[in-house]
Parts: structure tokens; C-alpha cells; sequence
């Protein structure tokens, strides 16, 4: 990417926009970067940093405005409705993540725009899937509205890449584990209140059973991959908007055994709710090797060097000014 791009990001309030805008800011100067987001109480570092627009990925014409009004380049795609949301309300899911991502489609296809990245999820993946080591190439017959809408936005995209020659890229996002903006909506979101709840109350209730086994990944890692795939030379890409990636895989109970080596008062109990059934259809490891042949992809944290660094955040940010 050059540092003459200008910049686009959907869903920039988001669990992962609203860490990814600031690095973008931070590697391609502030003004290059449009914040973009459908919710109205922004977080003042994300308004006042650079330019921002409000807007609803599924109004094309304001999509259109402020695509030409800032002759942007490149997109970062991140709003979408989550897989435990998605079950709550399905047509809404199908509505944000289908036509939306259309919409960015068709809007780059039309105008200045020569590069996106559309996140997909290992949600892609459902109960007919190897749940071990899932390969690249593998059967894809999600059953929640999220999965589907994540199989075909990667279909759409590589769609795009083919017949329009638009450079769309994006990855297999594992549950994303972060202490900034807390995620919503999710099906692995446990994995990050229970850092919350570890820190503000020593316990925590999980809406998974303790041997829940799925991939996950720390922000640093989430970021590293997406930056990393998007600087990557395109004629080395076989795949391009639907790469497995990895972090780290770990049961609940192994996580709740790694959170008390620093806090050995901490108790969890289960409660598995409908999520439970979302988590029972995904993977439990993951292979890419793919990512890591066509990009280099390496993720640095593991579950000891992430839970360290979670919680020394998380308390410093509760010491300063509460959760
Ligand atoms: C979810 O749980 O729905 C997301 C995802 C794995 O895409 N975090």
C-alpha cells in the first residue's frame, strides 16, 4: 500500500476498526484515513484523529458521496453483523453483511477504489467441516445467517477479483481477543469478558462449556495479518478474500487456568446458552499454511504471552479509570 492511498474504513467504531483506524492513521497520516461508522457516539480519539463520516453501509448513495468526496483508493470493510447477533435477528445479518458488502463491491468497481480488504470468519466453516487442522480447501456449509453471508461475501469477492480484476483481499478472522473496544455480538466474545470480569469481579459466568475448543487471536496478531495480507505482492496470491489464518486454539478451562497463574482467586462457572451450538459447528484448529506460503503469515502471541498482556492492560486501564 503507498502512502498516497486515501483510505476508507467501514465500521471503524468496531472491535477491530477502532484499533485498526489509528495504525492506518499512524503508518499513512492522519487525513489519509476516513473513519467511517454507522453509530454516532464515537470515541473522541477516533473523531478528532482525522477525517470521519457517519454512514450506513447500506445507503449507496451516501456511500457513493463519501467515496468521491475523499477519491478513495483503498477500503477496509469491517462492519458486519456478528454469528450470536445474526441468530437474533437473521434478515438484519443477511441485509448489513450481503447487500452491504455489494455495495462496496459495486461502489469500488465504479469509481477510484483498487484495493479492499473484506474480513471473513472461521464461521465460513460449519458441522460438516473437519473440525481438526480445517484445511484451506474444505467443505463450507455454515448453518448460522453469519457463516453464510461469510461463505458468500468470499465468493462475491474472489467474483470481483476474477471478473472485474478488483483487488479484493481478506482472511478467515478467528475470534479476535482484545481490551480496547469490546466486541458485539459474537459467539467467542467470552474469551474477552472473561479477561473483563476477571479484573473488575475475580469470576466469571461462561456461556460455553468448559471444553469449548475454538481459534483465536490477539489484536496484534488480528492487525499484523490484516496489514500484512493487504502489503502482500498480488501476483504471489493463489487465494485472495478467503485465507485461513491462526493465532492460538485453547479449551475455556485452559484459558480460566492461565488467567489464575495471575489471579489465583479467579472462579468460573458455565452456563452454555444457544452459543454453545454456534461454537460446536466451527473449527478447533486451524491449517494456514496457505497464508503462511503466499504471505509470510506468522502470528507472534500465543495463549501465555496474550493473557499476560491482556490483563497488565486491563488493570492498568482499571486502576486509571475503571472498565
Ligand atoms: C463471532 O464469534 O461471531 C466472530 C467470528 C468468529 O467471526 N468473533
Amino acid at each position: 500500500m503507498n502512502k498516497k492511498e486515501k483510505i476508507l474504513v467501514t465500521g471503524a467504531a468496531g472491535q477491530i476498526g477502532s484499533e485498526l483506524t489509528p495504525l492506518l492513521r499512524e503508518r499513512y497520516g492522519n487525513i489519509q484515513v476516513i473513519a467511517s461508522d454507522i453509530k454516532t457516539d464515537i470515541p473522541s480519539d477516533l473523531k478528532d484523529s482525522g477525517p470521519f463520516e457517519h454512514l450506513d453501509v447500506l445507503s449507496n448513495e451516501r456511500l457513493f458521496e463519501v467515496v468521491k468526496k475523499h477519491r478513495i483508493t483503498l477500503i477496509f470493510h469491517m462492519s458486519a453483523i456478528l454469528s450470536a447477533s445474526g441468530e437474533q435477528n437473521p434478515q438484519h445479518a443477511w441485509k448489513v453483511n450481503i447487500e452491504g458488502t455489494r455495495n462496496i463491491l459495486e461502489i469500488s468497481k465504479d469509481s477510484e477504489v483498487k484495493k479492499l480488504f473484506i474480513p471473513s470468519s472461521i464461521a465460513a466453516f460449519g458441522p460438516s467441516t473437519p473440525r481438526e487442522d480445517t484445511p484451506q480447501e474444505t467443505i463450507l456449509r455454515p448453518n448460522t445467517v453469519y457463516g453464510i453471508t461469510k461463505v458468500a461475501g468470499e465468493l462475491l469477492s474472489n467474483y470481483y477479483v476474477a471478473r472485474y480484476k478488483l483487488d479484493v483481499r481478506g482472511c478467515r478472522y478467528p475470534g479476535i481477543i482484545s481490551h480496547k473496544t469490546l466486541p458485539g455480538g459474537g459467539t467467542t466474545d467470552y474469551a474477552v469478558a472473561i479477561f473483563y470480569e476477571a479484573v473488575r469481579k475475580k469470576t466469571y459466568t461462561c456461556f460455553v462449556n468448559k471444553e469449548t475448543m475454538l481459534p483465536m487471536m490477539y489484536m496484534p496478531d488480528c492487525l499484523k495479518a490484516t496489514l500484512d495480507l493487504m502489503d502482500a505482492n498480488f501476483k504471489k496470491l493463489q487465494h485472495h478474500a478467503d485465507f485461513n489464518v491462526a493465532g492460538m486454539s485453547f479449551k475455556v478451562h485452559e484459558l480460566a487456568r492461565e488467567i489464575k497463574k495471575h489471579i489465583p482467586d479467579f472462579t468460573i462457572s458455565y452456563e452454555p446458552d444457544y452459543r454453545q451450538k454456534i461454537a460446536d459447528t466451527w473449527p478447533r484448529t486451524i491449517d494456514d499454511s496457505a497464508a503462511r506460503q503466499e504471505w509470510g503469515w506468522e502470528p507472534e502471541y500465543d495463549l501465555s504471552s496474550m493473557t499476560e498482556d491482556m490483563l497488565k492492560e486491563l488493570r492498568r486501564r482499571h486502576q486509571e479509570s475503571g472498565l
